[in-house]
């Protein structure tokens, strides 16, 4: 998968189903959902895998989980609950290495995850 396909959807060059924006950080739904609600939150700046983020993004990775969190809410899953979690490599399922934050809700969520 394009290293870049996230950066495409920043810049409006592939289409997705955005539905939280600012300066900092992009949330769309996820075009294979895995739950009745599954989004990626991304920051806008290119940022390849947890292991390459640096102090100066610490700031955004904040912003990420309250973007989670507030989008959580705006669908009604503030208080059943909700998972977020990000995959890093491809052996953990990371296809798009651009991060993200995946934003589960709307069925019972198992763990250990597969
Ligand atoms: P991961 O496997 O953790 O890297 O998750 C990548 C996710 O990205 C996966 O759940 C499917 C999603 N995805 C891939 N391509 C597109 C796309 O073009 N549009 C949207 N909305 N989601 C995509």
């Amino acid at each position: 998968m394009s290293e870049d396909l996230f950066l495409k959807i920043i810049k409006r060059e592939i289409p997705a189903e955005i539905i939280f924006e600012n300066d900092r950080v992009l949330a769309f739904r996820d075009i294979n959902p895995q739950a009745p609600l599954h989004v990626l939150v991304i920051p806008k700046q290119h940022i390849r895998t947890i292991n390459d983020i640096t102090p100066e993004q610490d700031a955004v990775l904040g912003e990420m989980f309250r973007a989670a969190a507030q989008i959580a809410t705006a669908e009604g899953y503030r208080d059943e609950g909700y998972r977020v979690v990000m995959n890093c490599g491809e052996r953990a399922g990371q296809s798009v290495f651009h991060i993200h934050l995946h934003l589960l809700a709307g069925r019972d969520l198992g763990w250990p995850p597969g």
